[in-house]
């Protein structure tokens, strides 16, 4: 199975019955969240949604995921709660169900220690239970980072509620994965149309919406050592990272903005890294290397969401450097998520 390279596949999803059988509720109880139709497709297979057959894929952790990490070479799956994770229920049960998927999480990777790896999730909606939560999965679970799906109840990590969770990730020294999900009740009107509202364009816009709402909020001068990680090749932030630094400081010079300490340009480059899932564009690779170097850059599947052979074929192929490509398929990987080199 050894290939060239040591395969760490970063943004791989999986759930548990009991998270699974919440969002069920979700879907059947009335509500207005952009990510209802794909809650109700894939855990309810409501008619009118599409019947989408994720949900084996997520649940079936040592069967089938593995098999096929075997067959494609695949070495370990950076494990994450899917999205919307806990994030939809109230406080009490996000608590809860966060603290019995980490407990779950951690003894699947206790069984497989060389094959699977884990961000640890927690309950935004609760910032001090969370703290708690994110130190007791990495000091007692060992878990490798956190995952959280982009907004909670409509609001972002700039807004000093969440601080006690960011203190958290930084004090631990472990980074924050932040993954998609629908798009927040203010941004969600035009991106509810054609199937915009999810993985084929609302999940880049509501990320990226995030990642530069902290980077000009300022979050980043209060945690200056706070990592972040965002997938789907950075969401396109990384394009656009001359003009949002170009306009921030317009913004900045006018009193539109809170003045910081450093540029977007300079935020994005200490605090982000970014991971190639579901995109495998070999320019957008290229591109992505070339802005932000190939230490930021890292790969991944989208498990079950993508299909993983074309993803090894796609950096197999890659037209990178040896060197580069070590870096992006496990070292940056090994680095970030603290995960044991070979
Ligand atoms: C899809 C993609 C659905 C992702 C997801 O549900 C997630 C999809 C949570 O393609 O339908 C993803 O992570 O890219
Ligand atoms: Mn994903």
């Amino acid at each position: 199975m050894a290939g060239k390279f040591r395969k760490i596949a970063t943004e791989e999803a999986f759930s548990i019955p009991e998270v699974a059988k919440a969002l069920q509720q979700v879907a059947r109880a009335p509500g207005d969240s952009a990510d209802l139709p794909l809650v109700k497709g894939i855990y309810d297979a409501q008619p009118g949604y599409g019947s989408m057959k994720f949900l084996d894929g997520l649940l079936d952790i040592e069967g089938r995921r593995l098999k096929e990490m075997d067959e494609l070479g695949v070495d370990m799956h950076l494990l994450s709660l899917t999205a919307p994770g806990v994030q939809m229920f109230d406080a009490d049960t996000a608590c809860e169900l966060a603290t019995l998927a980490n407990d779950r999480l951690a003894e699947v990777i206790s069984r497989h220690p060389t094959r699977f790896a884990g961000l640890a999730t927690f309950a935004p909606q609760a910032p001090k239970r969370a703290a708690k939560e994110m130190e007791r999965a990495i000091q007692k679970l060992k878990l490798n980072g956190f995952i959280v799906n982009s907004h909670t109840n409509s609001e972002y990590f700039d807004d000093p509620k969440f601080w006690p969770v960011l203190e958290a990730a930084e004090a631990l020294d472990r980074c924050i994965y932040i993954h998609p999900r629908g798009p927040s009740d203010g941004l969600k009107g035009p991106l509810r149309d054609y199937g915009m509202d999810s993985a084929m364009w609302a999940y880049g816009v509501e990320v990226g919406t995030h990642a530069v709402r902290m980077m000009a909020g300022g979050v980043f001068d209060r945690f200056p050592k706070l990592k972040i990680c965002i997938g789907h090749m950075g969401e396109a932030v990384h394009f656009w990272l001359w003009r949002i630094t170009f306009m921030n400081s317009r913004s900045q010079a006018i009193g539109r903005a809170p003045k910081t300490r450093l540029t977007i340009d300079e935020y994005f480059r200490r605090n982000f890294v970014i991971t190639t899932s579901g995109v495998e564009d070999p320019l957008a690779l290229e591109y992505s290397i070339k802005k932000i170097g190939a230490d930021n850059v890292l790969w991944a599947i989208d498990y079950p969401y993508q299909p993983s052979a074309p993803a090894v074929a796609f950096m197999d192929a890659a037209p990178i450097s040896d060197a580069d490509k070590a870096k992006v398929y496990h070292r940056n990987a090994e680095r970030i998520f603290h995960i044991k080199p070979e």
